[in-house]
């Protein structure tokens, strides 16, 4: 009887626990509202099956408790039972992932209007390039990679030279307008994470992982990495800083080109340029 009680209980308990607890997503910031749906169906489908089964416990350990000269029935099978249980654990799990399905072919479906930006992940740190003028990254390598072409641009890429190289853990983002972030690492799998943009992916030597958003409040979101990746994996942090128009402008105007970065004497005449230039 205490056993039936105390599983009572544990349902009561969650359900208390879930509509009284401090712990909840941070607030979006991004248009994918699609991605916080789904889960909050994942999320009653599996409350609700999880009450049911520790309910159900209950009242069987209570129905069927020990009594004197009672004993059990042999039912090995039950046609009816297995009919039941299969159709309804079908349409959970179609439930479940249906969602899911359409959320991700909005995901890889970028708008034609968004702008390229790339994320280039490291043991252990976070680096960005967006595109120049022309709005085209260039074509980059690993292989390319030293100290003087830390995200390894290709130099011969007529695309690249305009490239706005952001060696920092800092990005700009304008608000408002969709972005394809293109997702690069130069070395072991990373996975470039923004709570409140509700978008994450893995990041994978040797190719470009993408997805897309639009960022639609201002502000500064963590930037975390969501794949084990070494020792400093927990202090691989960034910010995104969304930024109305104006600011992004400004901000823009004091990075550094890739040309610019690879000729030091330009660098120099371009001095006070600013932040963007720091390793
Ligand atoms: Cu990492």
């Amino acid at each position: 009887m205490a056993l039936a009680l105390v599983l009572v209980l544990v349902v009561v308990g969650s359900v208390l626990f879930h509509l009284f607890s401090p712990w909840w997503w941070t607030p979006i910031a991004s248009n994918w509202d699609y991605i916080d749906h789904t889960l909050i169906i994942t999320f009653w489908i599996t409350g609700a099956v999880f009450s049911a089964v520790v309910l159900f416990m209950a009242y069987c350990v209570w129905r069927f408790r020990h009594k004197e000269g009672a004993s059990a029935h042999y039912e090995p099978e039950s046609k009816r039972l297995e009919w039941w249980l299969t159709v309804v654990t079908g349409v959970g799990v179609a439930a479940m992932l249906a969602p899911g399905l359409y959320v991700w072919s909005q995901f890889i479906t970028v708008p034609e209007d968004a702008t390229d930006v790339e994320v280039v992940a490291q043991q252990w740190q976070w680096n960005f390039r967006l595109p120049g003028a022309d709005g085209k990254l260039g074509t980059s390598d690993s292989r390319l990679v030293s100290p003087e072409n830390p995200l390894g641009v290709n130099p011969d890429d007529p695309n690249g030279q305009d490239d706005v190289i952001v060696e920092a853990a800092d990005l700009h983002l304008p608000v408002d307008k969709p972005v394809k972030m293109l997702l690069r690492s130069i070395d072991v799998l990373h996975d470039f994470y923004v709570p409140e943009f509700r978008a994450k992916m893995d990041m994978i030597p040797g190719s470009v992982t993408y997805f897309w958003f639009t960022p639609i409040r201002t502000g500064s979101f963590e930037v975390l990495c969501a794949e084990l990746c070494g020792t400093g994996h927990g202090f691989m942090r960034g910010v995104v800083a969304v930024d109305s128009e104006v600011d992004y402008q400004a901000w823009l105007q004091e990075q550094m080109t890739f040309a610019q970065l690879s000729t030091p004497e330009k660098v120099g005449a371009l001095e006070p340029a600013g932040d963007g230039a720091e390793p």
